[in-house]
């Protein structure tokens, strides 16, 4: 986030890292400079304008309230607010229009979410979208450094900690955080009723079967879209490529198509493999890919802190 701060120039006037106690005095680099990192307390006391949070759902759950009651406008990483119906889920290029001033704290979705959003919102605003089947390959960085630690010691045959069940290297699990009573993951009813909260439209019908792969950054989708209206898949990519937040690298006769490592350190999301479902009336084929730490979660929010300072809404 520190980064992604850095490189697009963000206008802050002053920058507080915090973290909890066992932290409190170390420091963090940003432009150069050194910044002391100071405890909730202290960063609530200095009532600062916007407040980005990645510190995980209990964290969120406790503190969040207490900065917005000092007046900051809190935008969070965590699941914890997501689903709750007086909080705004925002991916800026579908729905930052939905925020006022009285949006305290913001959540920020699902990575996996955030990456497909961005490409169905065009195609339903034109052709409107009846259901949605998504498969997705994610990469190890969507768990955490200890899945990053297991696929490397497992690539030099080493002994570590695991974060998975099962071996990750050589291998693919369907599985991405816990069953639900449904069969399906917890990750998998994110990318359901989080695409139908942000889109603020129900009707559209979402299924999902997310899948861990051994790939360091970058979360890939193959996403199955049936539409009301009929379109034209030349249209279709001219929507694409006109839309905010999207690169479309589609040019198959040239191998051209879109790679978790090509997406790495951007910003943009994907999108290639634009094609007619010929199994099916009115369905398009995609292949979507973004780097998850970065518009799927870092670069997300940080935009929606550009988006609030221009329409000063903090
Ligand atoms: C993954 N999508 O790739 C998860 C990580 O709800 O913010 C992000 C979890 C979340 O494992």
């Amino acid at each position: 986030m520190l980064k992604v701060l850095e490189e697009r120039n963000f206008p802050l006037t002053e920058l507080i890292p915090v973290a909890s106690e066992k932290s409190v005095g170390k420091e963090i680099t940003f432009k150069g400079k050194k910044f002391p990192i100071v405890s909730m307390d202290t960063a609530i006391g200095m009532r600062p304008d916007i407040a980005l949070f990645s510190a995980g759902g209990n964290t969120s759950l406790e503190h969040a309230p207490r900065f917005k009651e000092a007046g900051t406008t809190v935008i969070d990483n965590s699941s914890a607010w997501r689903m709750d119906p007086a909080i705004k889920l925002i991916v800026p290029e579908v729905n930052a229009h939905e925020l006022s001033i009285d949006n305290k704290i913001i959540a920020n979705p699902n990575c996996s979410t955030i990456q497909m959003v961005v490409v169905l919102k065009p195609l339903h605003d034109k052709y409107k979208i009846k259901r949605v089947v998504v498969s997705t390959y994610q990469s190890v960085t969507g768990t955490g450094v200890k899945a990053v630690e297991q696929l490397m010691n497992e690539r030099k045959g080493i002994d570590g900690p695991k974060a998975y069940p099962y071996e990750i290297d050589l291998n693919v699990l369907p599985h991405i955080d816990v069953f639900m009573e449904n069969g399906y993951t917890k990750e998998e009813m994110k990318m359901v009723k989080e695409t139908n909260k942000i889109m603020s439209d129900d009707s559209i019908k979402v299924t999902a079967t997310t899948v861990r792969i051994p790939v360091m950054g970058g979360h890939s989708e193959s996403v199955n879209i049936e539409f009301e209206n009929d379109f034209d898949l030349a249209e279709v990519r001219s929507i694409l490529e006109k839309s905010p937040g999207i690169i479309v690298v589609d040019d198959v006769a040239n191998l051209k198509y879109p790679m978790p490592k090509d997406a790495h350190e951007k910003d943009e999301v994907f999108v290639g493999r634009i094609r007619r479902d010929e199994s099916a009336p009115k369905a398009l084929n995609l292949w979507i890919v973004a780097d998850n730490l970065r518009k799927g979660a870092a670069t997300n929010a940080v935009q929606i802190a550009e988006y609030l300072i221009r329409k000063e809404l903090v």
